[in-house]
């Protein structure tokens, strides 16, 4: 039985088990009643004829409220009448725990409920399977993610969360008192990814939070997300990142198409593993599409949600799900990308997905004097990056690297809606419980 289930809490002997879980239905019909037992795994029948049953047994389970968890021993018998085949005929019973009335939250009913209410009593929500899915699924991709970069000479790694600047603009930075100094949350691995580019350790990534200080409420952007970052040295051109960013993405899309059935088959969703190589968009085509489109951008403007969620239908109608945004002006690109000499356009990219960006990344600028140039140009200090900027000062080869939020791309392939149905206890200018 337990293969049955792949469930550890579920033992056979001798036609005898012993079934754990939470208490999911109680139905009582005179003679006889069930209670639908729920773990990980699925769910069970214990079924209760009233005159085959020790009558306190009897009333002590069909009186548990709903959600109560037990462990019920008894016989099992094969049954046409339920989904495993199985049912449980109770001889002894253990309460754990009893669940007080009214739930916060149902767990089976199918009523809608507001997407803050779920999320604030998330541990129930969580019990529901196609929630739990989303989850299994993520899981999936993180190894997926890491089997790819792994067999293509990547190195874990794991770089601070408490830092002294920041790289991704000072607005969104979380400020943290840090004994007698100030400091930041890291929103991004991005200068240590890069610092250890000069060390020879030559392909690194990371999984890990990202902190940002995203004063709005919009259904792709929370304050802690998962970056799944990458960086690689010796490149010849940002291509070669596109490249692997790419091979990386498919391999999570073809996997969990596999090893994700069936919590695919409990979401109702398939998973669309777009043809390969993904087309490559240049900024100025799009500005164009999107200018073309009645939206009043002009040169070196970022195209923003409105703008790719218009390139994103354009796409669709060709039915392409996966693209790249390259050749990015410099002016709307941090510091660290390496700018397009003679143009004013860097060699960066962003890769979008179903209309929204779920990645960016660029060649690096390695020379010490541009970088420095480059970060006056953009108002910073560069005295504030002493500690980043002697790692070019001593031998730093050409390197370029990418950000992938891992819940963009989930929210994405599953068609989600909200990436807050992508993280457990999802943070937010208004949310920091459960
Ligand atoms: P960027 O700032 O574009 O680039 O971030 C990379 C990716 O991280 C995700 N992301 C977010 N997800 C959820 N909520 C947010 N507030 C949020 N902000 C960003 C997006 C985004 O594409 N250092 C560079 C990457 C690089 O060049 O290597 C960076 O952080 O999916």
């Amino acid at each position: 039985m337990s293969a049955v289930r792949n469930s550890s809490n579920i033992s056979v002997e001798d036609g005898t088990a012993t079934v754990k879980g939470w208490v999911q239905d109680v139905r009582a019909l005179g003679g006889i009643a069930f209670v639908t037992l729920r773990d990980r795994f699925g769910t069970i029948q214990i079924t209760l004829p009233k005159k085959k049953i020790d009558p306190e047994l009897f009333e002590e389970l069909t009186k548990l409220p709903r959600e109560s968890v037990v462990a019920v021993t008894g016989e099992v018998k094969a049954s046409n009448q339920t989904a495993l085949g199985l049912e449980l005929i109770p001889t002894s019973a253990e309460i754990y725990s009893k669940a007080g009335v009214p739930l916060p939250l149902g767990v089976v009913d199918k009523v809608n409920v507001e997407m803050d209410t779920r999320l604030n009593h998330r541990f129930m929500d969580l019990r529901k399977p196609e929630i739990r899915a989303i989850f299994e699924l993520k899981a999936m991709m993180v190894e997926l993610i890491e089997e790819c970069v792994r067999e293509n000479g990547f190195i874990q790694v794991y770089t601070p969360k408490i830092n002294a600047a920041g790289a991704e603009g000072g607005a969104e930075l979380f400020k943290i008192q840090y004994f007698d100094k100030p400091a930041f949350l890291a929103q991004s691995p991005q200068l240590y990814k890069q610092i250890l580019m000069s060390t020879g350790l030559d392909r690194v990534f990371e999984l890990g939070p990202a902190f940002r200080a995203e004063l709005s409420n919009t259904n792709r952007h929370v304050t802690e997300f998962i970056s799944f970052d990458g960086e690689m040295s010796w490149i010849q051109n940002e291509e070669e990142v596109m490249a692997m960013i790419e091979t990386i993405v498919d391999h999570v899309l073809t996997g969990l198409k596999e090893k994700g059935k069936k919590q695919l088959e409990i979401l109702g969703k398939e998973i669309n593993v777009p043809a390969r190589p993904y087309p490559i968009l240049t900024y100025s085509e799009c500005l164009k599409i999107v200018q073309d489109a009645g939206l009043p951008l002009k040169e070196g403007d970022d195209l923003g949600t409105e703008g790719e969620k218009i390139i994103g239908d354009k796409m669709a109608e060709k039915g392409v799900d996966l693209y790249f945004i390259a050749e990015y002006p410099e002016e709307a690109k941090p510091f660290y990308i390496m700018e397009k000499d003679g143009t004013p356009y860097s060699f960066s990219f962003d890769l979008d997905y179903k209309g929204q960006e779920i990645s960016s990344g660029g060649q690096r600028e390695h020379r010490y004097d541009r970088l420095v140039a480059r970060m006056e140009k953009k108002g910073l200090n560069p005295a504030d990056f002493q500690f980043y900027l002697e790692a070019f000062e001593y031998g730093m080869p050409p390197h370029g690297g990418w950000g992938i939020g891992i819940e963009r791309l989930l929210v994405k392939m599953l068609d989600l809606g909200n990436i807050r149905e992508a993280i457990l206890f999802p943070r937010d200018p208004a949310r920091l419980t459960p």
